[in-house]
């Protein structure tokens, strides 16, 4: 049963050629379009050009909504949120579209009577892969709920020339391909040249009196370039509405220095274009270690000059006084990366708009706020004094006042408490002078919140623990959430529409108050029954997915045991790989064996620095090459590795996923959201006490968990006491034979001393406890197994976690930062 959720809506203009959602006018659109937008006889078009003429007859039926927030956006009795944000992961905007704007049905039907099929047209998008992972995810699914709740909102961000790498693999490795989304064209963005911006770099500070003879500070940038926005509109669902998604492409001021090109030197008249063009080109392809390039600053300041220019801009337009500027904006610092935008905004009040400090600071206090998106400690932002002064002079020369200032309060509060100063200074001290760009956003910013409540919990006590004495009040948590129009709606359908027809659609925008009502469906054994059809098909698909991109056999009856999120050892992919070896071994032991059969599916990219996680990647798909051709084990495991895990290819995963690994060391993973989308679709959850898993198994009901491992306090005190998990090897012989039976080659016949590395740094080391964990985890896999056989409970427990998965909407995070943090009333 397809969904109807997705259907067609009727309309005031059914037939206009621009706006109406007929069939028939959808038709006429595409056709007018390959016509007057691509030039095109249909007989001619290519694929892609009927993907773009069938994007801009969609764009088309966006605009009608774009008048409503540009209404809201000049109206100077509503506040606006300006979230910024380095990465935006938006996924595909096609489907999502063709969701918001109900026209799906009606979109089919008219390509297929010009004899398209409406798959190969979505096939065709090129993903926007603007983003790492969870952060970049997060501000696009926080993009879709404030414009479905109806919150004027702007998201700033970097136009990248190249998204994150494509990745392939390549005998087992990782190998990175450039991500060259725009090669055709984007027919999702409006250029906007005319809003474009200056940013300065580099250079002198002078000092001057003014004709008040106060004293005033001009910067002498060495280099100016131009910020130009594409802006992208992100539809509301059956709403007249949109976001808009403002990203910034840098340019060259002037694309020739013309004086040397005169002279004949060709080459130096380029290079400033060159140079200026750079800044945009390429997102960092790194998940949490944070790296400290020259560029990445560059890029953190560019875009953050123009989105506050740009909101400077329309507040001076909605006729107000700029010490009212925190009336119109609320600014979300997603991370430290836009932290610069603190001293950039007092740079803007008080050195271009001749304000007072104070009242400056005051209003800069009011306007931010930030959220930290991990504890890992290698992961703070830090900027090296001489190289943030090369770049930015005037800035640092901001932050030392900033500083000086609130290094004074803290004293008047803690006379005496000189470590106390050092510990909370915004400039570290020690040895290397740098910048905490955490501390310069917590100093600046009314709110702190972390993303789940263990999270703001560890940050409170932790990383922050300084600023949480002093500030108790700044501090608030606003647990993740993901879209269900994207996560639900548009990728599983089937499930939408045995949702719809049991409990209606209301539960698509208000999930909160609406999903729960599944749940005493779970004791009905034909809606069971239809919820068991609808993941059978959905495993079947991505089945297929899978023989079509790695040419791997697996049976859509086994268990399809899923661990997609970016490579990193806190992830712990290799525990995973460790059961998949125990389960082996007990196989090899003994053939007959009853066993659940069980297909584990991975998928996430390596950072291409990070030697681990590419090492994991390769381990996986070893230790799958020995497993899928054992004779042995008879089809009984088969382990893949999906490649180039991205929104597009989650789309096809989630839904077909029975088991969640959420297996991250206890304290590492600030919240995850892919937890979240997993268990939307019906997955159960294997997971430590890690994140949002807690709140997850509290809202399932810890009868409907899976939970294994040692708590964050188990940890502390185990590290505490010494850990040494070579006793752990030495102790288990089930675990010993794993790892041996690594070390000794068997799954890298071809170079035995493959994973040395990485089984050395277990048996060392462990950073992140997997072998102290390991029994837990083996025997609450062990207990999945066993549930897995009882197919009615299993899927009985699979319905409660999808009825009890309310709270995790982004709908509900967005009316919390409201409420919380940008003191703003939304319409919805
Ligand atoms: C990630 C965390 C995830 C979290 C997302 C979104 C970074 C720096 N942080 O646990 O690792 O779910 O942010 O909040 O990518």
């Amino acid at each position: 049963m397809e969904a109807t959720v997705i259907g067609a809506q009727a309309t005031k203009n059914e037939n206009d050629a621009r706006r109406g959602n007929s069939v028939a006018a959808i038709r006429k659109s595409i056709l007018d379009h390959i016509h007057f937008s691509q030039a095109r006889l249909p007989v001619m078009a290519t694929p892609n050009d009927w993907y773009v003429a069938l994007a801009y007859t969609v764009r088309d039926r966006m605009f009608g909504h774009w008048i409503n927030v540009v209404q809201a956006i000049a109206d100077p009795r509503r506040k606006i949120v300006g979230y910024l944000s380095a990465e935006f992961l938006m996924g595909p905007h096609l489907g999502n579209a063709l969701i918001s704007l109900g026209i799906y049905d009606n979109v089919r039907a008219a390509v297929a009577q010009l004899g398209l099929d409406l798959d190969d047209l979505l096939a065709q998008e090129e993903e926007p892969g603007l983003g790492n992972g969870g952060l970049g995810r997060l501000a696009a699914c926080y993009m879709d709920s404030l414009a479905a709740l109806g919150v004027p909102a702007l998201g700033y961000g970097i136009r990248y020339e190249f998204g994150i790498f494509s990745q392939k693999i390549r005998d087992g490795w990782q190998v990175e391909k450039t991500d060259k989304w725009l090669r055709l064209g984007n027919p999702w963005e409006i250029h906007r040249p005319e809003l474009s911006c200056t940013v300065n770099f580099g250079g002198r500070t002078e000092w001057f009196h003014d004709e008040r003879g106060r004293l005033r500070i001009k910067w002498i940038p060495n280099r100016v370039i131009k910020g130009v926005p594409y802006d992208t509109p992100i539809p509301a669902f059956r709403k007249d509405f949109i976001g808009i998604l403002r990203l910034w492409k840098s340019e060259a001021v002037e694309s020739f220095d013309f004086q040397a090109f005169n002279v004949g030197d060709y080459y130096k008249a380029v290079d400033e274009k060159v140079v200026s063009e750079t800044v945009s080109k390429v997102l960092y392809p790194n998940d949490e270690p944070e790296i400290g390039k020259t560029l990445r600053l560059a890029q953190q300041y560019f875009f953050v000059s123009c989105a506050l220019q740009d909101m400077i801009r329309i507040h001076l337009i909605r006729g107000k006084a700029l010490d009212t500027f925190h009336e119109s904006f609320a600014v979300q610092l997603n991370d430290t990366h836009p932290a610069i935008a603190v001293a950039e905004l007092m740079r803007l009040l008080v050195d271009e708009h001749d304000m007072e400090w104070s009242d400056a600071w005051t209003i800069t206090q009011n306007v931010f706020s930030y959220t930290n998106q991990t504890l890992l400690s290698e992961a703070l932002e830090k900027w090296s004094l001489p190289f943030f002064s090369h770049l930015l002079p005037r800035h640092l020369e901001i932050i030392y006042e900033i500083n000086h200032r609130f290094l004074e309060e803290v004293r008047r509060r803690a006379p005496g408490d000189d470590s106390l100063a050092s510990r909370l200074s915004i400039i570290d001290d020690g040895g290397q002078k740098s910048i905490r760009m955490a501390h310069l956003a917590s100093v600046a910013s009314h709110r702190i919140n972390g993303v789940a409540e263990i999270h703001t919990k560890l940050l409170s006590q932790t990383v922050l623990r300084d600023f949480h004495d002093i500030y108790p009040d700044r501090f608030v948590n606003v647990t993740n959430g993901v879209t269900p129009r994207r996560w639900m709606v548009l990728s599983n359908p089937k499930l939408a529409g045995l949702l719809e027809g049991a409990i209606g659609d209301r539960w698509i925008c208000r999930f909160e108050e609406e999903i729960e009502k599944i749940a005493p469906l779970a004791d009905d054994p034909e809606f069971r029954n239809q919820w068991r059809e609808v993941k059978r098909e959905n495993k079947a698909g991505l089945a297929r997915l899978i023989h079509e991109r790695t040419g791997n056999t697996i049976d859509s009856d086994a268990l399809f045991d899923v661990q997609v999120k970016r490579i990193h050892e806190y992830k712990r992919q290799h525990l995973n790989v460790l059961h998949i070896i125990t389960l082996y071994n007990r196989i090899k032991r003994n053939p007959n064996l009853d066993i659940t059969p069980r297909a584990f599916i991975f998928g996430g990219k390596a950072a291409p620095g990070y030697a681990m996680a590419k090492l994991i990647i390769k381990l996986i798909s070893d230790v799958g090459e020995v497993v899928n051709r054992d004779p042995d084990v008879a089809g009984r495991l088969k382990v893949v590795f999906f490649p180039n895990f991205n929104v597009k290819n989650g789309q096809m995963i989630y839904p077909a996923a029975e088991l969640s690994e959420q297996i991250s060391t206890a304290g590492k993973e600030a919240s995850g959201t892919g937890n979240m989308k997993f268990s939307m679709n019906g997955a159960l959850t294997i997971g430590t006490l890690d994140g949002a898993n807690v709140e997850i198994r509290e809202a399932v009901g810890s009868e409907n968990f899976f939970l294994f491992g040692l708590t964050v306090d188990q940890i502390n005190d185990l590290w505490g006491r010494g850990y040494n998990p070579r006793r752990y090897y030495e102790e288990n012989a089930q675990l010993r034979e794993a790892i041996d039976l690594l070390y000794s080659g068997h799954f890298s016949p071809d170079h035995r001393a493959r994973f040395v590395p990485l089984l050395d740094s277990l048996l060392n080391h462990d950073p992140y406890m997997l072998l102290a964990d390991y029994q837990a985890y083996i025997n609450c896999q062990d207990q999945v197994a066993a549930a897995y056989r009882n197919q009615e409970k299993w899927t009985r427990i699979s319905i409660l976690n999808v009825a009890r998965m309310g709270r995790f909407s982004s709908d509900r995070s967005i009316r919390e930062y409201c409420k919380k943090i940008w003191e703003l009333r939304q319409e919805a």
